[in-house]
């Protein structure tokens, strides 16, 4: 008697059809067990099955049934019926294809690469609620990459600290004033201090720069905290809101996706914790199909690499998540990203943080090009001549992209810059 039934979810003369999801995974079997093996355990365990034949299986169930239908290497598909789906309901999606199947015994290592949702699947999903074009029509902003910075040290000022560096970041040109992932409401520095601070300082840089100003202000905590945070955000003439969407969670964020939509806020999302599942190339998540997910539930911007600055990302993986992000019909590259045709589904910016400084700026445009949010921090608050100067040698550099000319030729007529350079040059932090 057979004792399991794994490899009924194995069908390598399969044709998925069009309303399936199709799941990319790359696996390591464990030892003794073949990839064939393995794909059928990750296709049961992820849809219909279990570890033993049961005593009964009703034949409806086998319409449900996932099926392994490609193996390439170490690099599997799998097709999912729609039935498996709840509607709209992008939490239950990740317990379905991003749940039990890394712990299983079966395989080493697992890694989801992507996942193609078809039309079926999106329509039940809103999407962002601007778009790009959307955010860019709020600020009045084209032409360039949207740029923001966050006070630096990135936790310890007092609300009216915090306020006064926003507003030497806005003097130097830039347009949003960003919270760090850590800072929420701390006895120093509490939200709703820090919201209507931000709010006076954003409101004397507009009337002294006739620029629209705005800011990232972070309501990450628990949900219904969130929404009063989103409340108040509104209520000080705020357009934005930040939130950690892998700490905060997919629930909290489909949530807080509809309430801010209905606000008129838009939602940066920021991405702190990703490393632990996207990092290790062998197994976890990637950021692609994170990307993919907050692009599906809503989110107005998420981050996605610099690959210059410190933290690990390369340049084909930010061009990658910046075509998941913003592209009508994504095409798939090959062993990273399936083709996702996004339908209505509005799209979202890239935002490049993390080490940038003036001296990096061009190299970042060469990847992502100007429909970018571009984050520099410690890149304008540890320019020599402090924050207003590196936020004007950043927009200077900007500039020098445009223009087609390099930094050095640029800086000759740009203070600001070349003070920059003389400080950071071209350097890459680690
Ligand atoms: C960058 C940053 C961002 C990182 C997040 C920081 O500051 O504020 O959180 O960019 O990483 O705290 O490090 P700096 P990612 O500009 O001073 O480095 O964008 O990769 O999600
Ligand atoms: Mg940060």
């Amino acid at each position: 008697m057979a004792i399991d039934w794994y490899d009924e979810f194995v069908d390598l003369n399969y044709t998925p059809d069009s309303d399936e999801i199709i799941c990319l995974f790359s696996c390591e079997p464990a030892s003794g067990i073949s990839m064939k093996e393995a794909a059928g355990r990750v296709a049961s365990e992820s849809s219909t099955g279990t570890w033993t034949t049961l005593f009964s299986l009703p034949p409806r169930m086998r319409a449900l049934q996932a099926t392994a239908f490609e193996i390439d290497g170490p690099y599997l598909k799998i097709a999912y019926p729609i039935g498996l789906w709840e509607e709209g309901n992008a939490v239950q999606l990740l317990s379905g294809i991003a749940g039990n199947i890394f712990g299983m015994k079966a395989v080493n290592h697992l890694r989801l690469i992507d996942a193609t949702l078809p039309e079926a699947y999106l329509r039940h999903y809103k999407g962002p609620h601007f778009g790009m074009d959307g955010i860019r029509d709020m600020m009045g902003i084209n032409g360039r990459p949207l740029t923001g910075a966050v006070p630096k040290p990135k936790i310890g000022f007092s609300a009216a600290e915090h306020a006064e560096i926003g507003f030497e970041t806005w003097m130097g040109g830039f347009d949003f004033v960003k919270d760090d992932e850590n800072l929420t409401s701390t006895a120093f520095n509490r939200f709703e201090d820090r919201v209507i601070a931000l709010a006076k300082q954003r409101d004397r840089a507009e009337s002294l720069t006739g620029e629209k100003k705005s800011a990232f202000l972070n309501i990450t905590a628990d949900t219904e905290t969130m929404k009063k945070r989103a409340d108040l955000l509104v209520a000080n003439g705020w357009n934005y809101a930040m939130i950690d969407v892998v700490v905060a969670g997919t629930a909290a964020v489909m949530t807080l996706r509809d309430y801010c939509s209905d606000l008129g806020l838009a939602i940066h999302a920021h991405r702190a914790m990703h490393a632990a599942f996207d990092r290790d190339p062998r197994h976890g998540i990637t950021m692609q199909f994170l990307a993919k997910m907050m692009r599906l539930i809503g989110v107005s911007q998420i981050h996605t690499g610099t690959a210059v600055g410190k933290l690990v990302g390369t340049a084909q993986e930010a061009r990658v998540l910046a075509d998941i992000l913003r592209e009508k019909k994504t095409m798939g590259v090959p062993q990273m990203s399936l083709d996702q045709d996004w339908g209505h589904i509005r799209s979202a910016f890239p935002v490049s943080s993390g080490g940038l400084h003036p001296g990096l700026v061009p190299d970042v445009l060469d990847i992502y090009g100007d429909e970018l949010v571009l984050l520099v921090s410690g890149g304008i608050h540890g320019h020599p001549d402090g924050t207003r100067a590196g936020a004007a040698a950043t927009m200077q550099a900007i500039d020098a992209w445009h223009e087609g000319v390099t930094l050095e030729e640029k800086a000759a007529g740009s203070p600001e810059l070349k003070r920059a350079l003389e400080k950071w040059g071209s350097y890459q932090p680690k």
